[in-house]
């Protein structure tokens, strides 16, 4: 700050904001003295309540950033450094994550590695160097619990992308959607996965069940289901061309949903997972995608028409899951067909080989206990919930670990590590190598192995993404070292 007074200071800051409102400004020159002199940031958010147009005649109320949701796209460089000021307009402290991002955890945005907070009514400021390239996000990361108000229920979300060094192919359109939920309520249905279970799975389960003393507890529904703010045929088509290769972003921002999407008539070929280009980009009709989850594709436009891409999920569809894809010179009512029902596959991506051996292996049970206080299940790792007092887990630097993600419940669970990208080295039994993410869905009674090695030290944060299940237990502290 310098010899400015705070008040100065804070002035300047307003005015700097004013002037980025709506976008982020990436200062593409060099780093210069206004950066430590209370200048204008490259990248401003300012959190605060907004009311956001979902539908027509149908407004809600809700926080975000910058005044929209989601909020502005903020397009960074791989490696160049920008200074980050984040305003907080509300009445609680913020903390702001950057989801993907191999940072220190000081700026990193989660309580757990004693990050920054942006205080009520106040401001921080700080800088960060922006990696890997690729789609990112950032995110709110505070607790929730009951209050369905706070937390990633919110709007707080924006496209994170940071631009490759390299170039990452032809494309004539770029296209980011993130996928949200919104009105969310407490009830006791039970969320079914999808895929058909196997035998084994549906014994397990009633294996499960029959040994829980209470009930399951809350689960989470929702009325309104969204595509970049806005319900299906609310807001602008998507408007392609025939011939057209157009390069989709897809986030699921969602609190707490796992999803899928289809476009009928056409294939999403994938070449990036959270980001990072996969080794065998490949053609699939449906993504799926657990909270958190990026998927880069590219879709060849090369079936004229006006088209829904959306959710297979009718319900969910029809109270917004969607957007109209409209070709140029195609009129008429968007058109929905169902897609076959395929699992989702993340081996198709990877090389089919055995990774190398780690150092280590920890492994990690995840489980549940029903109906704990107020309601809420509980869920552990290692038979333990999150306790902010236990020393955090050590981890070596440069170290290969490998991670069994091993889920004894009958939920899915998108598995999120901070500030580290992994690579997954086996999934349900098989083998695969070279796809490297920062979530991993972890299905009912199913097991993933993915390997880390911690290039940052510090506090680093492993948790199941799925708000309800990290605010009640499922976190657990490292310490790379
Ligand atoms: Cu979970």
């Amino acid at each position: 700050m310098n010899a400015k007074t705070r008040r100065n200071f804070l002035a300047d800051a307003a005015a700097a904001s004013a002037l980025l409102l709506g976008g982020c400004n990436h200062s593409a020159g060099t780093r210069t003295e206004r950066d430590t002199a209370g200048g204008p940031a490259d990248v401003t958010l300012r959190i605060g309540p907004i009311r956001v147009d979902i539908a027509k005649d149908h407004t809600i109320s809700t926080i975000g950033y910058n005044g929209t949701v989601p909020g502005p796209l903020i397009r960074l460089r791989e490696g160049v450094p920008v200074t980050v000021e984040l305003f907080n307009d509300t009445d609680a402290p913020e903390l702001v994550h950057w989801h993907g991002q191999i940072i220190p955890a000081s700026v990193d945005g989660a309580a757990e590695e004693k990050s920054l907070q942006v205080p009520a009514h106040g401001q921080i400021r700080y800088q960060l160097t922006p990696q890997p390239a690729g789609a990112r996000f950032v995110h709110t990361h505070v607790m929730s619990m009951a209050d369905l108000n706070r937390g990633t229920y919110t709007g707080q979300f924006a496209f994170v992308y940071i631009e490759p060094k390299s170039s990452p192919g032809r494309y004539d359109q770029e296209i980011f959607l993130a996928t949200h939920e919104f009105e969310p309520f407490l009830g006791a249905e039970e969320m079914e996965e999808d895929d058909e279970q196997d035998k084994e799975t549906k014994e397990k389960k009633k294996q499960v069940k029959q040994k829980q003393e209470k009930p399951n507890g809350w689960e989470i529904g929702y009325r309104r289901f969204t595509v970049n703010g806005k319900c299906l045929g609310h807001g602008e088509p998507i408007r392609v061309k025939e011939g057209q290769r157009v390069l989709f972003h897809f986030l699921n921002a969602s609190a707490t949903e796992n999803i899928q999407l289809a476009l009928p008539g056409h294939q999403f070929q994938v070449v990036a997972l959270d980001g990072n280009p996969v080794p065998q980009p490949q053609s699939v009709e449906l993504l799926e995608l657990g909270t958190a989850e990026r998927i880069s594709a590219v879709v060849e436009m090369k079936n004229p028409g006006v088209w829904i891409l959306g959710t297979p999920k009718d319900d969910d569809r029809k109270n917004g899951m969607g957007v109209v894809v409209e070709y140029a010179n195609r009129k008429g009512s968007p058109r929905w067909v169902k897609p076959q029902k395929k699992p989702w596959d993340y081996t198709l991506f990877g090389q089919n080989r055995t990774a190398r051996n780690p150092d280590e292996t920890i492994p990690l049970v995840f489980g549940k206990i029903n109906g704990g206080k107020g309601g809420f299940n509980r869920w552990t790792i290692n038979g333990n919930s999150f306790d902010e007092k236990a020393e955090p887990r050590t981890l070596q630097k440069s170290k290969r670990y490998r991670l069994v993600l091993d889920n004894q419940t009958d939920d899915a669970h998108p598995i999120h590590l901070h500030r580290n990208s992994f690579e997954l080295t086996k999934v349900h039994g098989k083998p695969t190598a070279g796809i490297l993410k920062d979530v991993v869905l972890v299905k009912g009674f199913k097991q993933i192995e993915v390997d880390v090695t911690p290039s940052m030290d510090g506090l680093t944060l492993f948790h199941c993404h799925q708000q309800l299940h990290m605010d009640y237990g499922f976190k657990l502290l490292f310490n790379v070292v």
